[in-house]
Parts: structure tokens; sequence; C-alpha cells
């Protein structure tokens, strides 16, 4: 255990002081010191300098990110030192509004105690800022995808208004505690409702989406120690929102009405109905962000971004790694140069990795 650990901190340790251009003599004091601490405690902690640059190496390593140009342009929040829920869920709500920044989104990660033999740090919730999803007689209304935890909020004492886009409590806990619950102040979420440019009939729709995607589920590795509790958000790519959140057939599923109000042909796939409503919304989606000074990207832009991010590296004579499957965009892959190319799907580390949702 403890020497599957130290080759991890050796790998860690080796990587980023090198990157970070500190002398050899450095890196054999700090080796020797972590040594040290492991043997005394199982574990190590993390300088805030590792801590920070194993968080932008995470997001450089992201096998599914389109978006890794900005990997060294990362705010990372050290809370290492918070021991209570409630102080916990506070500076989530901090994250929420520095990561906002009124549209001008800052990407932003915080990072909670690490993972050790009697401490771990759960948040409970996918994104931070998410819409809840009701199962009722009439089928789902909300995002379909939050069914399960909007149940496990509801069990906690939360009840949402019943609309389609009712924004989810932040659920924070430790260890088997009782999880901590908390309502994130409407004037912290910014939201954007979507218009089309030209269809003014779009905005009856009363179709809207949140600024900010902030991923809260997953863990962050760095040099063997597991953080548990890490959200980190950049923005939106608009495909995510008009391509899958609000077009996927178990998501929100808008394109037939869409459809219907442009007057499309739906008895027939070969009318191309679904290829065009979706166009139109991710029209929709791109014209309300940049209308509401909210930072977002469309797919061409960022895959030119993701273009430049492979040139970067290869001067920089480290290998590319990347997942295909998810980097080329939802709408028109074959416009994108990720879509002629292979790519590496190897993982490295630091990284952020999926873990079990704490209920369940
Ligand atoms: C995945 C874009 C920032 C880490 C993705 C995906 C997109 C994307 C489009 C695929 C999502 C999907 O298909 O569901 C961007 C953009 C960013 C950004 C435009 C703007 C700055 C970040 C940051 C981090 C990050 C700051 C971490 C520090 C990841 C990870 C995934 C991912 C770990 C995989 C998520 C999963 O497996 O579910 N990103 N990203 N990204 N991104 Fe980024
Ligand atoms: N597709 C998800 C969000 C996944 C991560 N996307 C980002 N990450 N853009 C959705 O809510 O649509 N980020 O850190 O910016």
């Amino acid at each position: 255990m403890h020497q599957d650990l130290l080759k991890e901190a050796e790998k860690f340790i080796n990587i980023s002081y090198h990157e970070l251009k500190k002398s050899d003599q450095e890196i054999k004091a700090r080796l020797l010191e972590i040594k040290d601490e492991i043997n005394r405690f199982g574990y190590y902690k993390h300088t805030f300098e590792e801590l920070e640059y194993g968080a932008k190496l995470a997001w450089r390593n992201s096998n599914r990110c389109i978006g890794r140009l900005f990997w060294e342009k990362l705010n990372v929040f050290d809370m290492r030192h918070l021991s209570t829920e409630e102080s916990i869920a506070h500076a989530l709500l901090e994250h929420i509004k520095y990561a906002t920044n009124q549209g001008r989104i800052r990407s932003t990660i915080t990072v909670f105690h690490q993972k050790t033999p009697d401490q771990s740090i759960k948040i409970w919730n996918h994104q931070l800022i998410r819409y809840a999803g009701y199962q009722t007689e009439n089928g789902i209304i909300g995002d379909p995808d939050s069914l399960a935890f909007t149940r496990e909020c509801e069990k906690l004492g939360w009840k949402g208004k019943g609309s389609q886009f009712d924004v989810l409590p932040l659920v924070v806990q430790i260890n088997d505690n009782k999880p901590y619950m908390i309502d994130i102040p409407n004037d912290l979420i910014l939201e954007v409702p979507i218009h089309h440019p030209e269809y003014d009939w779009f905005k009856d729709l009363r179709i809207k989406w949140y600024s900010v995607p902030i991923i809260s589920s997953m863990k962050l590795e760095i040099g063997g120690i597991v953080y548990t509790a890490s959200p980190f958000n950049g923005w939106y790519m608009g495909t995510e929102i008009g391509a899958r959140n609000l077009a996927d057939e178990n998501r929100y599923n808008i394109l037939p009405k869409i459809s219907s109000c442009m007057g499309l042909d739906q008895s027939k796939n070969s009318s191309l109905w679904k290829d065009r409503a979706l166009v139109e919304l991710n029209i929709a989606v791109l014209h309300s962000y940049k209308e509401n000074k909210v930072s977002i990207v469309d797919h061409h832009t960022a895959s030119h971004q993701f273009k430049q991010f492979e040139e970067n590296e290869r001067k920089m004579e480290r290998p590319l790694t990347g997942n295909w499957t998810w980097l080329i965009p939802p709408l028109a892959p074959a416009t994108s140069h990720i879509f002629y190319k292979q790519y590496n799907n190897e993982i490295n580390k630091p990284n952020y990795f999926y873990q079990k949702p704490p209920y369940s």
C-alpha cells in the first residue's frame, strides 16, 4: 500500500517539478520528505503549488475534454482546511459566485480535504447547479437525468416547485454523517433564457439553461492522493446544451416542439426535421448566451482551439492523449479536424475520475 502511494508520488513529483523547472536537489529533498510523511501517517500532504499544478495537469490529461487549450488558466481554491459540512457548502456557494463572475466565466476548481482512512468528503450533486427531475402521472417534469438525486433531496426534506427548471439544493456529507442540505440563493444563479435571432416564437417555448457547468461528482487524483470533493468548471460548448441537454430524447426532448413551430414534416425521417430543428436550437443557444454576455464557445471555435492545444503539446514534445468518441462535437462532427484523426486514449495521471454516487 505505502509502496504504491510512494511510487505514484514519485511519478507526480518528477513530472511536475521538472515542468516547474525545479532542480534535482529540490526533487530529491521533497521526495525524502514525502517518504517520511507516508511512513509516519500513511499519506502525505501536497504543498499549494503541487495542488495547483496537479489540478491543471489533471485537466490537461482529461481525454474527453475539447477545452484543454486553456489548461494553464485554472483558478485553484485550496479549501483543504474546512472540516464541517456547513463550511464546505458555503465554499461551494463562493465557487459559484467567483466562477460565474456575472457571465465572464472563470475556470475554477475548489479542492477540499483529501480522502484519508478516517475522513471522506462527499458532494452528492452531479453539478453544483442543475435542474430537478420529477416522475409524475403525466410523465417526467424537468431534467430526467436528475430523477434519482431529486428523490434523495426530497427524502432529506427538500420540496421543489415542480417546474421544468427548479435548481436543486447542494448536498454535502462527511463520512456517514447526516448529509447537510442548503438551497443556492437565487441571486447566485445566472440563467439564460433561450431566444432565436429570427424566430420570434422561440421565446414562447420558455426554455432556459444555467450559465456555468460545475462538475462536482468526479474525484481528482494527484500523486496517489485522492480528492473526492473537488468541483471544477469551465464554460459551455453550445452543443452540450443545444445538441444534448435540450435535445436528447431522454433529456428535455424539445426537437419535436421546435420542428412543429417550424412547420416541418415529421411524418418522414427523410425530411430531416430533427437535423433542421437541431441547427436552429443550437443557433438559439449560442445567440442567447452571447446576447446575455455569458461565456460560451461554438463547436467550430472549440475545435480550432483544440487544434492549437494539439500543436502546443507537440511543440513541448508531450504525447497527446484523447478520446475520439467524446472529442468529436455531436453537431456536424465531420466539419472538425478531430473527425479525421486518431487519438490515443491512454489515461495519464493526475486526472479526474468517476466515483460512484454516495447515495445508491
Ligand atoms: C468534458 C468542454 C473546461 C475537465 C468536456 C466536454 C466538453 C468540454 C464539450 C464533453 C462533455 C460531454 O460531452 O458531456 C470544455 C470547455 C471548457 C472546459 C469549453 C472551457 C474552459 C474544463 C475544465 C476542466 C475540464 C476547467 C477541469 C479542470 C473535463 C473533464 C471532462 C470534460 C474531466 C470529462 C467529463 C466526463 O467524463 O463526464 N469538456 N471544458 N474541462 N472536461 Fe472540459
Ligand atoms: N455535458 C455536461 C457538462 C460536462 C462538462 N462540460 C464542460 N465542462 N464544459 C452538461 O452539463 O451539459 N467544463 O468544465 O467547462
